[in-house]
């Protein structure tokens, strides 16, 4: 630590999922970043393989983004969207629907991914209920689902230390089985070929609670939280097909997958399915100011609008919807990503990630690697009595060799900014195999 932070105090801040007694003994800290590097406090550079939190998809301190921000701070700082407008909010949703997969007409603004998920939660329900199903209500999720730390996100997620420490949680809630099949799946190059019949999970909860009680599913099309679930081929549009079936809707999670992670705009284009709901936020902004936006089929919007003249039409809202400054950062982010062809830049460098990562196979305790898009996860047989350990302790010693990566239980997850060259795909790999071979 430089001697400015140690007369900084660090208890002050309790921070969010973090060990906070063990980080505060041993601290790390970033100082400033460029493009796909951070600089710590002892002045030394770490590659951003993570980017970020999956949020900085165009790397950092990009200089249309930092431009944007600084214009309008000093221009138009707020100004609230609640039966008033500013032109940036209008151009930010124009710029975001033209990028959207086809029948995407609508998107409503959040600040962050947990409020997405609660706002097209909403959404469903309050769709069917204006159709005249009132009786669809229950949200159905996935195990090892991540929708962020709302209480609606929070049910319909599946990991569960983040839910068993609250309580009852929203009623009315199930969940899908997840897809994780090491037994049949492990160390497969992308889809795994194993699962699809998984899907039909969805009929087993139809048949329990019936079609006319379920509003919604919930589903990430990659689950990255809970450690990088990739869907078996044909999973997702098996999925979907029921959800048609039974007048359910299909709400896509893609607060990660959207954004170019996977080579095109939206993981649904990905995956070639047509959900009725997309939640996204962190590359909206590149992760620079917090921002997120729910994509809305035109049926569903349409289905709000027949309220009488000068009836609010959905009672929802951010006081910091479509945020000026945000609605800026947005704008900035997606010329960065235009200039750059950085929505679709990832299908010259997947196959190359994917055969560096699968290089790692015959490490010490590795039990499977799996990869898709600009997305990697290695998993690592737990050391008795102490889970995520292992992966811990890889986790600090590439933060301290100059290489960030996500640890979630034992498993690593890889996801650099998609501005990454096939030489710093080396140098993140080079880092990250003598970190685990030096590792017991
Ligand atoms: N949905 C999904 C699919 C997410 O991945 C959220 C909702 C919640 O977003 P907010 O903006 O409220 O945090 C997320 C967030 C990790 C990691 O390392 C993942 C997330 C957040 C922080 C860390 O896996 N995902």
């Amino acid at each position: 630590m430089n001697v400015q932070m140690k007369t900084n105090d660090l208890e002050s801040f309790w921070m969010p999922f973090t060990a906070n007694k063990q980080f505060k003994a041993k601290p790390r800290l970033f100082t400033s970043a460029q493009n796909m590097h951070y600089t710590t406090d002892d002045g030394r550079k770490v590659m951003d393989g993570t980017s970020g939190l999956w949020c900085v998809n165009a790397g950092h301190c990009r200089p249309k983004i930092v431009e944007a921000i600084q214009k309008q701070a000093a221009t138009l700082d707020f100004a609230g969207t609640f039966q008033m407008g500013h032109v940036k909010a209008f151009e930010a949703a124009s710029r975001l629907v033209n990028l959207a997969p086809k029948g995407f007409d609508q998107v409503f603004f959040t600040n962050s991914g947990s409020e997405s998920v609660e706002t097209a939660l909403k959404m469903a329900l309050a769709y069917h209920r204006a159709k005249g199903n009132a009786t669809k209500v229950r949200l159905i999720g996935r195990e090892r689902g991540y929708h962020g730390v709302n209480f609606g996100g929070m049910s319909v997620g599946g990991i569960s230390n983040n839910r068993k420490m609250f309580g009852a949680l929203v009623s009315g809630v199930d969940h899908l089985r997840h897809t994780h099949d090491l037994a049949r799946n492990a160390f497969t190059k992308g889809e795994p070929e194993h699962g699809a019949e998984l899907a039909d999970d969805l009929e087993r909860l139809v048949a329990l609670h019936d079609a006319s009680t379920i509003a919604a599913v919930i589903v990430e099309p990659v689950a990255c939280s809970t450690g990088v679930l990739i869907p078996p081929k044909g999973y997702l549009k098996r999925l979907e097909a029921i959800c048609r079936k039974h007048d359910i809707l299909l709400i896509a999670d893609e607060v990660i997958t959207a954004f170019g992670r996977l080579g095109t705009a939206f993981g649904s284009d990905y995956f070639g399915i047509s959900p009725d709901l997309i939640t996204t936020a962190k590359g909206v902004t590149n992760g620079v100011i917090p921002m997120g936006a729910v994509f809305v089929k035109s049926h569903i919007h349409d289905a709000f609008m027949n309220v009488p003249d000068g009836a609010i039409d959905f009672f929802h809202g951010y006081t910091y919807s479509g945020h000026p400054i945000a609605a800026a950062a947005c704008i900035g982010t997606l010329d960065t990503y235009q200039d750059e062809g950085l929505m679709t830049r990832v299908n010259d460098l997947a196959a190359y990630w994917e055969e560096r990562i699968h290089a790692l196979k015959g490490l010490p305790h590795v039990i499977d690697i799996r990869n898709i898009g600009l997305i990697g996860a290695v998993e690592f047989a737990p050391i008795p009595g102490e889970p995520s350990k292992r992966a811990y302790d890889r986790f600090v010693k590439c933060f301290e060799t100059g290489l960030l990566v996500r640890h979630t239980g034992d498993i690593i997850a890889l996801s650099p900014p998609l501005i990454i060259s096939k030489a710093e795909i080396d140098q993140l790999f080079d880092t990250f195999t003598s970190a685990l071979k030096s590792c017991n």
